[in-house]
């Protein structure tokens, strides 16, 4: 495997400053030397620089920062869609969910290109299938999900509508618990499919990701893997500005990292929402950094089968 890392630091999308230092801190918490460690090649692409879009606008006048994310969008749109064509495991260091605007339709317009269907795992609290029409918070990192599955209303974000969508079907959001009412419409008529966290507790991790990673590997599909801070249980995991209660353990979140790895499915990944200025002593970024070393390889022994 070869890793191109590019820090994304955005924070224009979220609710409460602070995303911008996630890059920064993902490095302090050594995510190039535990990728190193497993014997991977790693190339840090530093961060990107933003365009300007200053002619993005919108009739929808409570969203936030639009020319700003919409800059963000256009520069990382772009530079997704060639690290997608590159032969290496691009890894998007967030900043808050709204570079997925970016990553997630750059990666999509490749995967069409080379002709395979781009299936999408949202590992968060939320949706982030808001419109611009839906939203209530008027944050765009509650949006990335609703804009690449090809939902209307979005055109100003890269001043064209998206040539490339991804379909709702092969997108799976798993560890919710929090979604709003119009959104929840829409993830529903979309027909994307969503494990909760009671489905979590009922049937645990590993049948859920079985399920979707067969699927996955029957279309002969692209794997991008879009991993929020708030996915975990806040209390191991506090540094994000929207934690809810109620999420993933920390063996929960390793396991689905490690099955990710097994399944050898994963082509680009994203790692969002941490906001190093509402961490405790780095413990988050140190917990983000080991889970992202669990997803490239990081196993206790080799798996056996067992015998009792
Ligand atoms: C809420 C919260 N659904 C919103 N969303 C996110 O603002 O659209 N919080 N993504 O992290
Ligand atoms: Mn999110
Ligand atoms: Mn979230
Ligand atoms: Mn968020």
């Amino acid at each position: 495997t070869h890793i191109s890392l590019l820090g994304v630091p955005v924070e224009e999308g979220a609710g409460r400053r602070g995303c911008t230092m996630g890059p920064a801190s993902f490095r302090t918490a050594g995510i190039i030397e535990e990728l190193q460690e497993l014997g991977i090649e790693v190339n840090d692409l530093g961060d990107l620089t933003p365009e300007k879009a200053t002619d993005a606008k919108s009739s929808h006048s409570h969203l936030k920062n639009l020319p700003e994310v919409a800059g963000w969008t256009r520069s990382l749109y772009q530079r997704a869609y060639e690290l997608a064509n590159e032969n290496t495991v691009p890894v998007y260091l967030g900043g808050d969910h709204s570079l997925s605007l970016g990553s997630v339709a750059g990666t999509a317009k490749a995967a069409q290109e080379a002709g395979r269907p781009l299936f999408v795992l949202w590992l968060d609290a939320h949706a982030d299938f808001n419109t611009f029409a839906t939203t209530e918070s008027g944050n765009l990192h509650g949006t990335p999900l609703a804009f690449a599955c090809g939902q209307p209303g979005f055109e100003s974000l890269l001043g064209e509508s998206l040539s490339t969508c991804v379909d709702p079907r092969n997108v799976c959001i798993f560890g919710l618990r929090s979604v709003d009412k119009r959104e929840r419409e829409l993830v529903v008529s979309q027909g994307v499919e969503v494990c909760d966290m009671r489905a979590i507790d009922e049937n645990g991790v590993s049948t859920l990701i079985s399920a979707f990673l067969k699927r996955v590997e029957a279309a002969n599909g692209l794997l991008h893997v879009s991993l929020d801070v708030d996915f975990i249980e806040p209390e191991i995991a506090p540094a994000v500005g929207t934690t809810v209660p109620g999420g993933a353990t920390f063996r929960e979140a390793h396991l689905v990292m490690e099955m990710l790895h097994d399944s050898g499915l994963l082509s680009s990944l994203d790692l969002v929402e941490l906001n190093p200025f509402l961490d405790d002593r780095g413990r988050t970024a140190r917990l983000m950094v080991d889970l992202t070393a669990s997803l490239f390889g990081r196993r206790v022994m080799d798996r056996k089968t067992w015998s009792f």
